[in-house]
Order: structure tokens, then C-alpha cells, then sequence
């Protein structure tokens, strides 16, 4: 295992410079949803026949910018709406504030959100008075909200990024993790120790993790598990393969038969993916769907709408290249005849 070296300028201070630099020359495919605030991490659901989206609710923010993500300092969210493709989006305004919440104390970072039984569920990752990242919910009547926080987060919950995927028999399933400012690694040994160790580049990578939900929808109804993500020759990625390992932002959608998992490589700047035959994988790594955006992170999810498929991701182009100023967008992604994903280049 190796503790990760810092260099004197951080990563996202090195994005960030480059990206201002090249933030008006870019001519990007698809235009922000909303430009009256800064939004990102957009996780999409197709509720009532219309398109829900559970972004973070980016801000200006006095903390430095570095690879722990101090900078992405959110303290609420937002949830928007469309009925139609390239149609009015609607921001309901703020559904739930850090001060709500009574364990978390900032960093409301990438939420999703889940239905049953006529109940909306917001699952959303803080840092607790620990500055531990723990993953919460809250319930609303209306997929547009307010919410109201359980008072603890989840049992056994950690890292960041909550992804939810309602599979056929509808059960739901819990993935999330990521590393660096996410403290994946952290959790390496199964218990939070406070010391950022990674593997080495021909070890394994480290995992994202599953767990299915409850039958109320707010506990974990079983052991935390790895998700393996394997290469070509049925190995799993290695941590040096930095193209393909998982770093964030899990989301899993299922297409004719297969489950689709896919993810952001971090320092890469690639929306991948991997598919296998169980909501547990394991999953085989396929290709990318989405190449590197302005910005230093980059984050999606995938939904069906009225049969065409579309790909929900943000990117720094509004704010002119600034990391913690992002904004959601969304594309058409579609497959070829062999079920794999064209990849989208996100300027022309
Ligand atoms: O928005 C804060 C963090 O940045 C998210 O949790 C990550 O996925 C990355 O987009």
C-alpha cells in the first residue's frame, strides 16, 4: 500500500488553470439546463412521466481549492424537472439544507433519489461532525420535495456519491464510494482509519461497494460488498490503470438483459463503463461513454425517456472553467447493435 504524494500545486488547481485558459474556445454539444445557479452531479429518474433531476447545488465558497474537494463546499439541494426533451426546466428551489439534517455538518455532495410506494427517498453524502462522509435519506410525498432527514445517516454507510438502481423484482440496490476527498481508501480495512493509503499501482484498485436497501428504504439490508470491476482477461483493474479504475460517481442502468455499470476515473477525467449479469457484478470493463469535460470532475448518470436514452453530466463552461461552478447537461447516448455505448464527445 502506498500513501499518496501530494505535488506543491494540486491536481484541481492545475485543471483549473488550463481550463480558464481554454473555457471560451471550447464549442460544447449540449447547452446547461438552468444558468440562473450552478449545478452538478445530475442524477435523473423518470417519475410521473416527467424527467427529475437530483443535482449538488454548487457555490461560491472562501476554502481552498486542492484534490480533498474542500472547495466543493455545498450546503443544499435542488431538484429540477423537464416534461420535455429541450423543453422549460423547472428549479423547485431548495428541498433540504445542511442545517436540517442533524448529523451532518457540511459537503452535501452527489444525492440520487428513489421511489416506492408513492414515498421519494433522497439519498445524499455529508461529512459528519467527524468530517467522516456518511451517506443520509430523507422522504418527501412529491418527487420534487421538501424533504425531511432521518435523524442518523445510514447504518454502516460511508464515502460518497449514493447511486440507487430499482432492479426488475423491485428491489433496490445502494452503490457508492469514492476515492481521495470521497475517503474510500480510508475504509480499506472495513473500519475508518484516518490516514489516506492507496495500493500500490500493480495491486488491485480499490472498489466501489453495494449493498441492497431495506425493505423501508432506509437501512442497509445486508453487508456492505465489493463491486469487482475486471479487465479483458477476467483480472481485476489494477489501481496504476488510471483510465479505467473506478474513482466516483457510480450509476447502474440496465439495458436489453445486461447491467451497465459506469463511473468516473477521477484524475483521468472519463465517464466509463463495465456490464455483467447481476446487480452485484461482477462487471467487465467495456469503454468510455463520456470523454474528459471542462473541469476537474466529471459525473453522470443515465435514464429511458419516452424510448430514447440520454446521458445526464456537467461540466465548467458556464463559469468559465472554474472547478467548483458547474453546470447539468444532458445528451442523447445511444448503443450500437451489440448493446456497446457510443462514446459522446462533449465538444465538437
Ligand atoms: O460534487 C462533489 C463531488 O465532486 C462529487 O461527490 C463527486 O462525484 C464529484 O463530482
Amino acid at each position: 500500500m502506498l500513501t499518496k504524494t501530494r505535488s506543491a500545486k494540486s491536481d484541481a488547481e492545475r485543471i483549473q488553470e488550463q481550463d480558464i485558459q481554454k473555457a471560451s474556445s471550447l464549442n460544447a454539444i449540449s447547452e446547461p439546463l438552468i444558468n440562473h445557479i450552478y449545478t452538478a452531479d445530475p442524477s435523473a429518474h423518470v417519475f410521473d412521466n416527467k424527467i427529475y433531476i437530483y443535482p449538488s447545488h454548487d457555490i461560491e465558497s472562501d476554502e481552498p481549492i486542492n484534490d480533498n474537494g474542500d472547495q466543493y463546499a455545498m450546503r443544499d439541494y435542488h431538484v429540477l424537472s423537464l416534461s420535455q426533451i429541450g423543453g422549460e426546466v423547472t428549479d423547485h428551489g431548495c428541498v433540504l439544507d445542511v442545517d436540517d439534517v442533524p448529523w451532518a455538518e457540511k459537503q452535501m455532495w452527489a444525492p440520487d433519489a428513489a421511489e416506492k410506494n408513492g414515498k421519494y427517498y433522497l439519498y445524499f453524502p455529508a461529512r459528519d461532525y467527524e468530517g467522516i462522509f456518511r451517506l443520509g435519506v430523507a422522504i418527501a410525498d412529491k418527487p420534487e420535495g421538501p424533504f425531511k432527514a432521518e435523524p442518523k445517516p445510514i447504518e454502516n454507510s460511508f464515502s460518497i456519491d449514493p447511486a440507487i438502481f430499482q432492479n426488475d423484482d423491485d428491489q433496490y440496490y445502494a452503490y457508492f464510494g469514492g476515492i481521495w476527498g470521497g475517503q474510500l481508501q480510508r475504509w480499506a480495512s472495513g473500519e475508518y482509519i484516518a490516514e489516506d493509503v492507496y495500493p500500490a499501482d500493480a495491486e488491485p484498485a480499490l472498489l466501489p461497494k453495494v449493498a441492497r436497501l431495506s425493505e423501508d428504504m432506509l437501512a442497509f439490508s445486508e453487508p456492505v460488498q465489493d463491486i469487482q470491476i475486471l479487465d479483458e482477461h477476467g483480472e481485476l483493474i489494477k489501481a496504476g490503470d488510471n483510465d479505467r479504475r473506478f474513482f466516483e460517481g457510480p450509476w447502474l442502468h440496465k439495458y436489453q438483459g445486461k447491467y451497465y455499470f459506469s463511473y468516473s476515473t477521477g484524475d483521468t477525467h472519463k465517464i466509463v463503463y463495465a456490464t455483467g449479469d447481476s446487480p452485484y457484478g461482477p462487471f467487465t470493463y467495456q469503454g468510455v461513454i463520456l470523454e474528459p469535460v471542462l473541469g476537474w470532475t466529471t459525473h453522470h448518470s443515465i435514464a429511458e425517456y419516452q424510448g430514447k436514452w440520454y446521458l445526464f453530466y456537467h461540466d465548467c463552461s458556464l463559469s468559465g472553467g472554474q472547478t467548483h461552478l458547474r453546470s447539468v447537461k444532458m445528451a442523447e447516448l445511444t448503443y450500437d447493435k451489440h448493446g456497446a455505448i457510443n462514446t459522446i464527445k462533449p465538444y465538437k
